[in-house]
Formats: structure tokens, sequence, C-alpha cells
């Protein structure tokens, strides 16, 4: 059942977890040959969250910044297909909250550890701000922050669980936005790990 999160956001609560184990499966197998890393941003920090891609294009970030690639740094070989699964999972999530044909070229996979976080940060590495970002939260629970249109406003906390999928659209597509960082955990399916697959469609 579609919530309601703010203008243009959606949270479907649960919608992914009967499929939560077999989006690990995939994910595993996508991180043997694209194995996770923790990349450098452009401020020269290492990231606390380790990240992998799968679609035709790769978010990446170095000292020279943000970008996507059609190749894994790593090993300069291209990122793996998005498995259908994970196609058709963004594609009905995006439908269900009111948008149609979204064609997602770019899977980001996050993998936080205990302690791992994200700092309140804006999503605007892709082309078309219209399109909608679907992302999916597997393993264990995390506080997440869902903020403005300024770094300075207020911030809302969410607690996204495993098998849950939000929509982030129209306006909302812009909030700042961030996660606080993990607490330990052993969760049955993803053992100490949260995971976020965010889908974007990126050019
Ligand atoms: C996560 N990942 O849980 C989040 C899920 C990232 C990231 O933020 O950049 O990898 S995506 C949450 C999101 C995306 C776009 C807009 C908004 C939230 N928002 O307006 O709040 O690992
Ligand atoms: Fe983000």
């Amino acid at each position: 059942w579609v919530e309601p999160l703010a203008e243009g956001a959606v949270i479907l609560r649960r919608r992914a977890r009967q499929q939560g184990a077999a989006l690990l499966a995939s994910i595993a197998q996508i991180a043997a040959q694209h194995p996770f890393q923790h990349l450098i941003t452009p401020g020269g920090y290492r990231m606390s969250v380790a990240m992998t891609n799968c679609g035709d294009l790769g978010w990446s970030s170095g000292r020279r910044g943000y970008h996507y690639s059609d190749v894994d740094s790593f090993n300069g070989r291209r990122w793996p297909a998005m498995p259908q699964g994970f196609l058709l999972l963004a594609q009905q999530a995006a439908q269900e909250a009111g948008f149609t044909d979204f064609q997602p070229d770019a899977c980001l996979i996050n993998r936080y550890e205990p302690g791992a976080r994200l700092s309140l940060h804006q999503d605007k590495d892709e082309k078309d701000l219209r399109q909608p970002i679907v992302s999916v939260s597997l393993g264990l629970p995390a506080q997440f922050q869902f903020g403005g249109f300024a770094r300075g406003d207020g911030v809302q906390r969410l607690l996204l669980e495993h098998g849950d999928v939000v929509v982030w659209g129209g306006p909302s597509r812009l909030r700042f936005h961030g996660i606080l960082p993990l607490k330990p955990g052993e969760h049955p399916l993803a053992g100490p790990y949260r995971y976020n697959l965010t889908f974007r469609r990126a050019r």
C-alpha cells in the first residue's frame, strides 16, 4: 500500500520483502565480479558506505568529482546488466507511485556496515531530474533523514526496514537526505549489513 511522505515521494512499506532473498543473492553475484568499494570523495575522504553498481551506467566518486561511468574503475570492465527482477521491481514500484515509463539505466548498490553513514546531500548528477529515483532497503534497519531544499532546513526521520521501497519524484527528487550511522545487528538474510538499491535514469 502506498503512503505519501511528501509531494512526489511515496513509501511502499515492505513492498520487496518477499523478494528479499533473491535480491540479496543477485547482489552477491554482482559483487563477486565487481566488489564493493569504499570510494574517495572529491574532498579526499574515504566513504564509510561501500558501493558497486549494475546496469548500463554506474555511479562513482573520486578526486575529480562524482560521475557516471559504463565501466567499473576497479577492473575496467563494464557493469553487469541489471537482473530482470531488479528492473521489474523498480518499474512496478515507480508505476504504483504514479510514474509511468520509468526506464532506469543505473542501479547503485550501497552497503552499510555498523557505523557507516551518508551525510546530508542532494542527488543531482542525473541529466533529467524529472525522472524519479526508486530505492529499495534490505537487511538491517536504518534511520533515514529527509530534509528540505536547502542544507539548513529541518529534517524528518524515517526508519527504513528490510523490503521497504521508496519512490522519490517530483519536488522530492531534490530534497536533502542522508542515513544516520548504522546500528550494529544481525539480519537473518543480510548478516551485519544494510543494503540499498538505488535505481536511476542517469542519461
Ligand atoms: C540509501 N541512498 O538509503 C539512499 C537511498 C544515495 C542515497 O541517498 O545517494 O545513494 S536514495 C534516497 C533519496 C534519493 C533521492 C532523493 C531523496 C532521497 N530525497 O529527496 O529525499 O542508501
Ligand atoms: Fe542520495
